[in-house]
C-alpha cells in the first residue's frame, strides 16, 4: 500500500502506522488525515496484523491539525463538517479497532496529536516526551476524544487542568499521572514497543478484541450491568478454539498457538 504522508507495514503480525511529515511534528492535513483513517481500517482488515503500533517520524509524535488550515477568516471554515468527516471516523475506527493499539509516543504530542496516543489502547513513551492539550493556546477546545479518554485516563481533576492551561506536560508527570503505560530512554522505544506488541499478537485474537469491548463497556455501565456484559464475553470466549488450545497447551506444557477462532 502506497502512502505519501505516512509510513504503513506490517511484521511478525504488528502492524506499524508512521505519520511522516517531520518538518511539522507531524501536524495533520486533510491528506495525512486521510490516510491515516485508510491505514487503520487496512490494520482492521488484514489477517496479518494482530496488533497496531501508531507513531511519527522525527523529533515529533504529532502536534494536531496542521495550523496553516487556520488562516481562513473566522467563518470561511466549517469545523463541525470537517470534525465529522475526518476526525471522528478516525477516532472512532482507531478506539474500537478488535485489535490491540499501542502508540509509540516518540515526541511531543499536542492537540489532536494527544488525542490520537489517547484513543489508542496503550502508550510506550520515550523519555523527553511532552504532552499538551494545545487546543486552549489558540482559543479552542479538546476535540477529537480528548475530553473522553482524558478524564478517564488520569481523573476529572488533572485532565481539566491540562485542558484548561495547555500546560505542557513532561515524561515523569504523564507517567505519575497515568497517561502513559511505560517511559523508556529514548534509545529503547522500539525494543520496549515491539517486544510488548509481538507479545500481545501471539494472544488469543477474539479474547483480545472482547477485552477491548469489555473494559470500554464496564467504564460507562453499573456493576450489575457489566457482570452480564462479562458472562456474555465469558461464554463467547470459552467456545472458541482458542481456548481449548490454551487449556490443551497448558497440560501438554507447551505453549499455546492461538488461530483467532
Ligand atoms: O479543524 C478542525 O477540525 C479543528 C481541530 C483542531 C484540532 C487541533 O489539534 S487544535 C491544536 C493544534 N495544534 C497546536 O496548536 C500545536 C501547535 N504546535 C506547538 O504548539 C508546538 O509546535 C509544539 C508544542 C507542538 C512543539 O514545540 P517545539 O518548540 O518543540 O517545536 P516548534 O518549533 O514549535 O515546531 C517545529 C516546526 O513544526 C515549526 O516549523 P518551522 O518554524 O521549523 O518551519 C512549526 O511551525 C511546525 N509546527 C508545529 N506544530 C504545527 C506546525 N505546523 C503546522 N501545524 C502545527 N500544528
Amino acid at each position: 500500500m502506497a502512502y505519501q504522508w505516512l509510513e504503513y507495514s506490517i511484521d511478525d503480525q504488528v502492524a506499524t502506522i508512521a505519520l511522516n511529515r517531520p518538518e511539522t511534528l507531524n501536524a495533520l492535513t486533510d491528506d495525512l488525515l486521510r490516510e491515516l483513517t485508510d491505514a487503520v481500517k487496512a490494520v482492521e482488515k488484514s489477517r496479518d496484523a494482530r496488533v497496531l503500533v501508531l507513531t511519527g517520524r522525527g523529533r515529533g509524535f504529532c502536534s494536531g491539525q496542521d495550523l496553516k488550515s487556520f488562516n481562513a477568516e473566522p467563518g470561511e471554515r466549517d469545523i463541525a463538517a470537517h470534525l465529522d468527516h475526518y476526525y471522528h471516523p478516525l477516532i472512532r475506527k482507531l478506539a474500537n479497532l478488535e485489535k490491540p493499539t499501542i502508540a509509540m509516543v516518540n515526541g511531543v504530542a499536542a492537540g489532536a496529536g494527544m488525542s490520537l496516543a489517547l484513543a489508542c489502547d496503550l502508550r510506550i513513551a520515550a523519555e523527553g516526551v511532552r504532552f499538551s492539550q494545545a487546543f486552549v493556546r489558540i482559543g479552542l477546545v479538546p476535540d477529537s476524544g480528548s475530553s473522553y479518554f482524558l478524564p478517564r485516563l488520569i481523573g476529572h481533576s488533572r485532565a481539566l487542568e491540562m485542558a484548561m492551561s495547555g500546560m505542557m506536560v513532561d515524561d515523569r508527570t504523564a507517567l505519575q499521572w497515568g497517561l502513559i503505560n511505560r517511559l523508556v530512554p529514548a534509545d529503547s522505544l522500539e525494543a520496549e514497543t515491539y517486544g510488548l506488541a509481538k507479545a500481545l499478537a501471539s494472544g488469543p485474537p477474539l479474547a483480545l478484541g472482547m477485552i477491548k469491548r469489555e473494559m470500554a463497556f464496564g467504564a460507562a455501565h453499573s456493576l450489575d450491568e457489566t457482570l452480564e456484559r462479562e458472562k456474555d464475553f465469558q461464554v463467547e470466549a470459552a467456545a472458541t478454539e482458542d481456548h481449548r488450545e490454551a487449556v490443551t497447551a497448558f497440560f501438554a506444557k507447551q505453549p499455546p498457538v492461538f488461530k483467532g477462532r
